[in-house]
C-alpha cells in the first residue's frame, strides 16, 4: 500500500486504506486470449476482454447446444468458439489463456498449453491487474458465504462503498471498472481460486477454518491446505490476516503469514485478538478492549460466533464505527440453505442445512441440536473424504437416526450402520418420510448432507428448495420459526 490513514476511535487506532498509486494495467487491444471453461467466469472475462478490443476464444469441454444462450450474444459479438477437450488448435494461437476456477491448472489441456509458454492466468489473478481498490478476501472450508455478506453488510452500513464477489456468485471481473473504483471489494476465494494466483495481494485476508474437501481436485488435505495458504501470499506487514486460533491448519498455515496476524478464539482469550465471553465479544486490540452485545444476534451455533468474530475485526478495520457494527450484528438474518429453522410442525423441529456439502460443516449441524433428539438426512454425491469424524459426531450426539439416501448411501451406510440407526433410501423424498415416521415432539429433523448434491439436484439451492417443499407439504399445523 503506498500511504495509509490513521485515525482513532473509542481509543483504538485503525488504519484506512487511501487509494494506492495506479497500477500499470494491461492492454488488452488487439491481444489474442484463450478462455477456458463458459460458465459464469468464462463468460465474464470474454465480455471483460471483448469491450477492451481484445481477439477472444472461448473454449469449453461441453458442445455448443449445452452452452449457456449468453455464448451466443457473446459469438454475435465477434468471440470465436473452440469447443473440446481434444483438438481446441485453436488456443494455440493465443498469448494469453485465463482458467475458469473449475478448471484444474494441472490438466492435459493447460499442461500442453503450458508448455508451450503460454501466460496461463486464473480469473482472480487476471481481474486483480485492472484495480488498485483494496481487497478483502476471505477463505476457509465453510463459512465462507456467511462471512463475507456480513463484511458486505458492516461495511454497507457504516457508509463504505463495497463490492461483493467471487465464490459467491458475481466473478470479480465482472465487479471490475476501471472508471468507477469502490471503496473496497469482498471477496470469497475458494481454493480453485486461490490455486491459480501469483501476485494478488488482499489488504485484509481471513481464514476461517480447514477441513477436507474438494480432494479430487486436490488430493489429498495437505495441496488443499497449500492452496488455501496462498491467500497470504501476498500480503505485507502493512496487511492484516485474521485467522481462527482454534484450528490447528489454520494456525499453521497463518505462522507462514507476513501481515499483522489478528487471531480469534472461542476457546480461550486471546489478546490481542477476539473472543467470546458469554453472550458478548471481546476484542483486544494495541493494549484497548472493544465490546459486543450479542444478546440480539439470531444465527445459531457456535461457528456463527466464528464467523461474526472474523466480520467484526475486517470490517473495523477498514474504518467501519463501532456502533454501526453492532447494528448489523443486531439485524444480520444470515443465508438461506445454511442451517435455516425451517419449521416447528407438532412440536418436530425441521432445519434446511443443504449447504453442508462436507463432513466438517455437517459436524457443525450435528452440534446445533439438542443430544438425543437429532434425526439427520444426509447423502448426495461422495465427496472421497472420510465420514468417521461425522459418525464419531453423531455418535456422541446420541443421534436418533440417520437416513442416507444418493450415490454416497451405501458408503454413509457402511461407515455408519454398526454403530448408529441408520436408514438406507434411493431419493431425498424417501429418506424425508423415513425421518418422518421416526420423529417425534422435541425431535430436529436436519437436512445436513454432507455431500455434493449434483446427483440428485441441479445445485445445493435446488435440493434445500425441495426439502423445503417437503416440510411445507406436510399436512400439519405449522408454528412458523421467527
Ligand atoms: N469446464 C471445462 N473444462 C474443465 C472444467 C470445466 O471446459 O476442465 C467448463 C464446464 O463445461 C462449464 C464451465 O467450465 O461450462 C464451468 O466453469 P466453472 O466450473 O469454473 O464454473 P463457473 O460457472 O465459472 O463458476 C465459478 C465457480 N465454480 C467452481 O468453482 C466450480 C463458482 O463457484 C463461482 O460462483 C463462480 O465461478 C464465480 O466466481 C461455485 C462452486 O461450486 C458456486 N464453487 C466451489 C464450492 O463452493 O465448493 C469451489
Ligand atoms: P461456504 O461459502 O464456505 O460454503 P457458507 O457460509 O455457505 O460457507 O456455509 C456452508 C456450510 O457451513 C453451512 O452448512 C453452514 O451452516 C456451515 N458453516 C458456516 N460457517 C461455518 C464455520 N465457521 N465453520 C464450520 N461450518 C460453518
Amino acid at each position: 500500500m503506498d500511504h495509509l490513514i490513521y485515525f482513532s476511535h473509542g481509543g483504538i487506532k485503525y488504519i484506512e486504506v487511501a487509494v494506492s498509486a495506479a497500477k500499470e494495467q494491461m492492454d488488452l487491444q488487439d491481444q489474442k486470449i484463450g478462455i477456458i471453461g463458459a460458465g459464469r467466469t468464462g463468460l465474464a472475462v470474454a465480455a471483460f476482454c471483448l469491450k477492451r478490443q481484445a481477439q477472444v476464444w472461448l473454449n469449453d469441454q461441453r458442445n455448443e447446444a449445452d452452452l449457456p444462450t449468453e455464448v451466443q450474444r457473446l459469438k454475435a459479438q465477434g468471440v470465436y468458439l473452440c469447443l473440446g477437450t481434444e483438438k481446441p488448435t485453436e488456443l494455440n494461437t493465443c498469448n494469453i489463456i485465463i482458467l475458469s476456477p473449475g478448471v484444474s491448472p494441472t490438466n492435459d489441456l493447460v499442461s500442453s498449453l503450458r508448455a508451450q509458454g503460454k501466460q496461463i492466468w486464473g480469473e482472480i489473478e487476471f481481474a486483480s491487474q485492472f484495480t488498485n481498490a483494496p481487497i478483502v478476501a476471505v477463505t476457509g472450508t465453510n463459512g465462507k458465504s456467511t462471512t463475507v455478506t456480513f463484511i458486505q453488510q458492516m461495511l454497507l452500513d457504516g457508509g463504505k462503498q463495497s463490492l461483493l464477489g467471487g465464490n459467491i456468485g458475481t466473478p470479480f471481473i465482472e465487479l471490475i471498472d476501471e472508471n468507477d473504483s469502490p471503496d473496497v471489494f469482498v471477496l470469497e476465494l475458494s481454493s480453485y481460486q486461490l490455486e491459480t494466483i501469483e501476485t494478488f495481494h488482499p489488504h485484509i485476508a481471513v481464514l476461517l477454518n480447514v477441513s477436507p474437501d474438494h480432494l479430487s481436485r486436490h488430493q489429498n488435505l495437505a495441496n488443499y491446505a497449500a492452496a488455501k495458504s496462498r491467500i497470504f501470499l501476498n500480503q505485507d506487514t502493512s496487511d492484516w490476516s485474521i485467522y481462527n486460533t482454534d484450528d490447528p491448519q489454520v494456525e499453521s498455515i497463518t505462522n507462514s503469514s507476513r501481515a499483522r496476524r489478528l487471531p480469534f478464539s472461542l476457546r480461550r482469550a486471546v489478546s490481542p485478538g477476539l473472543f467470546r465471553q458469554k453472550q458478548q465479544i471481546i476484542w483486544f486490540h494495541e493494549g484497548h478492549q472493544e465490546t459486543y452485545d450479542l444478546s440480539q444476534f439470531s444465527l445459531v451455533g457456535d461457528h456463527q460466533i466464528e464467523n461474526t468474530m472474523a466480520s467484526i475485526a475486517a470490517a473495523r478495520l477498514m474504518g467501519v464505527e463501532l456502533h454501526e457494527v453492532q447494528r448489523t450484528i443486531d439485524n444480520f438474518a444470515g443465508l438461506a440453505h445454511r442451517f435455516e429453522h425451517i419449521a416447528v410442525i407438532r412440536g418436530i423441529h425441521f432445519v434446511n442445512d443443504s449447504k453442508a456439502t462436507n463432513v466438517g460443516a455437517a459436524i457443525r449441524a450435528v452440534g446445533g441440536v439438542p443430544e438425543g433428539h437429532l434425526i439427520l438426512l444426509a447423502g448426495g454425491e461422495d465427496k472421497g473424504s472420510s465420514y468417521q469424524p461425522l459418525k464419531d459426531a453423531l455418535i456422541q450426539q446420541n443421534a436418533k437416526a440417520i437416513c442416507v439416501y444418493g450415490e454416497a448411501a451405501a458408503t454413509l451406510q457402511e461407515t455408519f450402520g454398526d454403530e448408529l440407526p441408520t436408514f438406507r433410501s434411493t431419493t431425498l423424498e424417501e429418506a424425508f418420510s423415513e425421518a418422518l415416521s421416526r420423529a417425534q415432539e422435541n425431535d430436529w429433523v436436519v437436512l445436513a448432507p454432507a455431500c455434493a448434491s449434483f446427483d440428485q439436484f441441479s445445485n445445493f439451492e435446488h435440493r434445500g428448495d425441495v426439502f423445503r417443499q417437503l416440510v411445507e407439504q406436510q399436512n400439519m399445523e405449522q408454528v412458523r420459526v421467527g
